[in-house]
């Protein structure tokens, strides 16, 4: 990876070295999800179907899988796999059932009840990729939460073929509607609703450049109501390492990241250029053996070392780029942590790799990428539930704010909305007993 040394840069130079690789999106893009959008919208199922044979080569028999597909999927996955997703389910059952919240109920002033309360999203869609990488992580992910929320309808689709591990985690998770579809075209149909796919009120999960340019589209299509779980780029990591971390560990922990795509970023920052050699020396030894070794190559060209006068500079930095992943392996990890204002998930110390994470120790691996970890939240038992507030004043209660307003509607010059309590006011006045 390419060293530079943060100090010597000009601000414009250190931009520079935090940006990311443009995200590959065009009009020609937007265009053809849109009429990819339009086919579903159109003719339901037989777009579904017509693109399959398109883009997957497969003509679909069922979309739908039937109990006896569900059933054999299951059947072929070994033991040890079954065991390794039943301990990682459990802990990312038990730290989104902790999220929980209880309804909070306020009284604000006398006679004033202010309540938030939360209902879960009725109908969700959870879409998992398929291709050489079948995110079987990502149903636990997306389902355990969505479970535990309480979503009534709950639907996974998937490109087919679809991985047999990928059904069998989802129907650990209780989900009992699986689809085979994939691409933009399953977006759609969740968007939607086909003659077989049900319509849903919120989608969420990775995919491709079309699938991400599908969801940011019906999102904003005015033709349905659905929402999305978060934007998406290219996976990334910025590990943040000192002179006692060991370079073998920083350089697979920077693979990890690198082997998902040739367009995920790998950031390292520290203030030790010796590290910076040794890892960079790790990179080599490590790459060759990967299976992926070309995707993480490309991903490495993109990637860079910086190198900082100290760890206050290090968490700077790293606020300023706010990675998706941060990974930290310090000699006091705890101390930085206060000092980071933007990243998805925080790794602390040596023997916390990304993949942990990434698979099996209870936080979520849907995370804010592209810089929106300033903005936004690592996906959370919260994002399957819609909060809404609840108000109640008794009469004591409204003659302890109607003057208030009562003014503030005057200054606005809402007289509807000052009648509104002043009519309220009146009738209380006239039902006094008079003194
Ligand atoms: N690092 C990915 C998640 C993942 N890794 C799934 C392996 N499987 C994005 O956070
Ligand atoms: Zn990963």
């Amino acid at each position: 990876m390419q060293i530079l040394n943060w100090q010597a840069l000009s601000s414009k130079e250190q931009a520079d070295a935090l940006k990311r690789s443009p995200l590959i999106g065009d009009n020609s893009l937007e265009q053809s999800v849109a009429t990819i959008i339009n086919s579903v919208v159109n003719d339901g199922d037989n777009a579904l179907r017509q693109f399959s044979r398109e883009f997957d080569g497969i003509e679909l028999e069922s979309i739908a899988l039937s109990k006896s597909q569900i059933a054999q999927a299951c059947a072929n996955v070994t033991d040890e796999l079954k065991q390794a997703i039943a301990q990682a389910k459990n802990n990312i059952d038990c730290f989104h059932r902790a999220q929980l919240q209880t309804n909070l109920a306020v009284e604000t002033q006398a006679g004033i009840r202010c309540e938030l309360r939360s209902e879960p999203i009725e109908r969700v869609g959870l879409y998992i990729p398929g291709g050489t990488a079948p995110l079987i992580s990502t149903v636990l992910m997306l389902a355990t939460p969505a479970k535990i929320a309480g979503c009534s309808k709950r639907v996974l689709l998937s490109p087919p073929p679809i991985n047999d591990a990928i059904v069998y985690a989802a129907t650990e998770c209780g989900i009992e509607e699986i689809y085979q579809v994939g691409g933009a075209q399953a977006i759609a149909a969740l968007a939607f609703g086909t003659q077989t796919v049900p319509q849903v009120d919120k989608i969420f999960g990775p995919g491709n450049r079309f699938v991400t340019e599908a969801k940011r589209a019906v999102s904003q299509d005015n033709r349905c109501t659905v929402s999305i779980d978060m934007p998406a780029g290219p996976s990334e990591v910025l590990v943040i390492a000192d002179k006692q971390a060991n370079p073998s560990f920083v350089a697979a922990d920077l693979l990890s990241q690198a082997e998902h795509g040739a367009d995920s970023q790998v950031m390292l920052v520290t203030d030790c250029i010796k590290l910076a050699e040794e890892v960079n020396q790790a990179l080599n030894d490590q790459l060759g053996k990967l299976s992926r070794a070309q995707t993480a190559k490309q991903a490495l060209e993109c990637s860079r070392t910086i190198i900082v006068e100290d760890m206050d500079s290090a968490a700077r930095v790293s606020n300023q780029y706010g990675p998706e992943h941060l990974i930290i392996q310090t000699e006091q990890p705890r101390d930085i942590l206060p000092k980071i204002r933007a990243a998805g998930s925080v790794f602390l110390g040596a023997y916390t790799p990304e993949s942990v994470g990434d698979y099996a120790s209870g936080t979520n691996h849907v995370l804010p990428t592209y810089g929106y970890s300033k903005t936004v939240s690592s996906l959370s038992l919260a994002d399957f539930s819609r909060r809404f507030t609840v108000q109640e004043l008794s009469a004591d209660g409204l003659k302890n704010l109607g003057q208030c307003v009562m003014t503030l509607a005057s200054a606005e010059q809402l007289d509807a909305h000052k009648n509104a309590v002043a009519i309220r006011l009146a009738s209380l006045t006239a039902s006094e007993p008079a003194t």
